[in-house]
């Protein structure tokens, strides 16, 4: 058996997001958000599940954060919903639904857990969807005056800030594949979405910094994964880079380089000519903390019918597949270390010596410092069951676990600095296009009756916390 042992100050949390999780989707003031549009439109969710009552924690957020405690959790990563504060996006707040988010903090730090705020997890204000909405210039301002509310509101209790959770699939998936919320297929539309969603996290830091009642931290949570190629040809890899540009690049060098490789593409041509504005990725290019979400890798083959990147995901076989995606821990290990080696070491920079920067280091001439990186969601659906004696025995789940934290520990000992891990979920939940079948949380929920049961992987989960490591 190997042991294991994290950093006494290492983070370990949670992670939710309101539209998964809330419920309550028209009550209490709440405006629209393209979700409620979009799970009401017949055809768009599986079975045509909603997520209109979920898992109800805008009515069951204290036994939640009861059960946040039992497990030990250190932090509480959740997400704002904007049409709860703002119903119209704009203009004049919702008493009710500021009052939802003072409850939850409250709550959260009675129970010593640090409330680790994101502002935007893809539920825009159906408001704002109708004047344009992330392909609208003035969705990014709009988005810059909801943060500085917030802010103004709850900077007194939360430091921790995360501007976006995945803003490339809430542009490429809601706006050129259309199988999430706003449902549109026009390629160029999800390139805009994406710019603008950008420029937003720029607008707001500066909004916020402007504006908080005590120093606070403000992220950005990005999905990364590494890239293979199906095979060795020349096409092959070549589809790699062009991928890993699209995937990969196209999220980090504005926040961490303040460029884009967005030319690369011809879509990114038409882009640069008709939206990007002299100064927007200047105004990108800030991040104190680099969330990472981290499930699996993306292997690759050339395919000149796919547009933009002329490139198509394949599945390799030989290794272990969840109902989503193939399992592979290593590619934790490989996002990190890539991050760290690509956009932090004085190379890249053109300065030496070859040792990394240390976090808080400035990276370059910017002024941009080397942001903290954590693991803001990694996790596995797997069909959980309840056992005749009301146990979940969810081992693959824990096998997940394990498995990842190995490899991010690897990293660290590589030198990347990772100051916490977030695991999703914190319970099952609504998992957008495919409703309620893929079950990703470390508590089980029935249902049918919403009661909440700790599986085997939370109570496994809870050990390692007390433990701040675990034998494997
Ligand atoms: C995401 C979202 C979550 C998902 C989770 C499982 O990272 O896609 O943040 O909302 O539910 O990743 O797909």
């Amino acid at each position: 058996m190997e042991k294991i042992t994290f950093p006494k100050d290492f983070i370990w949390g949670c992670a939710a997001s309101a539209y998964q999780v809330e419920g309550a989707w028209n009550e209490a003031g709440k405006g629209p958000s393209i979700w409620d549009t979009f799970v009401h439109t017949p055809g768009k969710i599986a079975n045509g599940e909603t997520g209109d009552i979920t898992v109800d924690h805008y009515h069951r957020y204290k036994e939640d954060v009861a059960l946040m405690k039992e497990l030990g959790l250190d932090a509480y990563r959740f997400s704002t919903a904007w049409a709860r504060v703002l119903p119209e996006g704009t203009g004049t707040a919702n008493q009710a639904g500021l009052d939802f988010y003072d409850r939850l903090v409250d709550e959260l730090l009675k129970q010593k857990i640090e409330p680790y705020l994101c502002l935007f997890h893809w539920d825009l204000p159906q408001a704002l969807q109708d004047k344009g909405g992330w392909t609208s210039r003035d969705t990014a301002y709009a988005f810059a005056d909801y943060a500085q509310l917030l802010t103004r509101h709850l900077s007194d209790r939360v430091k921790v800030w995360m501007t976006h959770n995945e803003p490339w699939v809430a542009a490429m998936a809601g706006h050129f594949s259309g199988e999430h919320a706003p449902g549109l297929n026009e390629p160029l539309a999800g390139f805009k979405a994406l710019h603008h969603i950008f420029l937003s996290h720029g607008l707001a830091a500066e909004a916020m910094r402007a504006s908080a009642k005590q120093p606070l931290k403000v992220g950005i949570t990005l999905n990364l994964n590494p890239v293979h190629p199906a095979s060795e040809s020349k096409r092959d890899r070549e589809a790699v880079k062009r991928m890993d540009t699209a995937l990969n690049r196209l999220q980090l060098d504005p926040f961490l380089k303040g460029t884009s490789p967005v030319q690369d593409f011809a879509l990114g041509k038409i882009l640069n000519k008709s939206i990007v504005q002299p100064g927007d990725l200047e105004k990108m290019h800030t991040l104190d903390i680099l969330g990472i979400n981290y499930y699996t890798r993306t292997v690759v083959k050339y395919d000149r019918k796919f547009p933009v990147v002329a490139a198509v995901q394949v599945q390799p076989e030989g290794n272990e597949y969840s109902g989503m995606w193939e399992i592979y821990p290593e590619g934790i290990y490989e996002v990190l270390t890539r991050v760290w080696k690509d956009y932090f070491s004085p190379l890249h920079a053109g300065l030496m010596p070859a040792s990394p920067r240390s976090v808080g280091e400035k990276v370059d001439d910017s002024g941009v410092k080397v942001p903290e990186i954590m693991i803001t969601e990694n996790g596995i659906p797997v069909p959980d069951g309840v056992d005749y004696d009301g146990r979940i025995r969810d081992e693959r789940r824990i096998r997940y676990i394990c498995n990842h934290l190995v490899q991010v520990h690897r990293a660290m000992e590589a030198g990347v600095p990772v100051k916490g891990y977030f695991h999703w979920s914190l319970m099952d939940n609504f998992e957008w296009a495919l409703g309620y079948g893929p079950r990703f949380g470390l508590i089980y929920i029935d249902y049918k009756t919403l009661d909440r049961t700790i599986k085997d992987s939370g109570l496994w989960f809870a050990k390692v916390i007390q433990d701040n490591g675990f034998e494997y």
